[in-house]
């Protein structure tokens, strides 16, 4: 137990100089962040919700979708099963876990309706891009 003490003193002493050592760091990324573009992003987080539940953009926008959670998602347009609202976001489609796809040019000013084509009723993936 000493031993360990020791050897976690010793390892953060070889950090200090970094100011990684000890709790209460703001910025301790615990997962890796996914590729971007900089852009809006909705997330499917590590418990399956889709956040934010509802973006706002500009015509002409790309929305990148990304899954953070364990098991694979079909990112798909309302309505279910026709999926022609806004064909756009059809292009995310098949996303598995730790996979990110950007939609289509959303160029058209409407609401977007967001669903799980594999889980059409789970009201955690549902969501919405609105284009204004
Ligand atoms: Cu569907």
């Amino acid at each position: 137990m000493a031993q360990r003490l020791i050897r976690t003193l010793a390892a953060c002493g070889a950090l200090l100089g970094l100011a990684a050592c000890g709790g209460g760091g703001s910025s301790s990324p615990t997962t890796p962040t996914p590729p971007t573009t900089g852009g809006p992003t909705m997330t499917i987080d590590a418990s399956g919700v889709l956040t934010p539940r509802e973006l706002v953009v500009s015509p002409g926008t790309r929305v990148l979708f990304s899954n953070q959670s364990t098991r694979a998602r079909q990112v798909s347009s309302d309505p279910h099963p026709e999926h022609t609202d806004c064909p756009e976001i059809n292009q995310v489609g098949f996303l598995g876990p730790g996979q990110v796809r950007e939609t289509g040019n959303l160029n058209t000013v409407r609401s977007c309706g967001i669903h799980d084509h594999d889980d059409p009723s789970n009201a955690n993936m549902r969501g919405r891009i609105v284009v204004r």
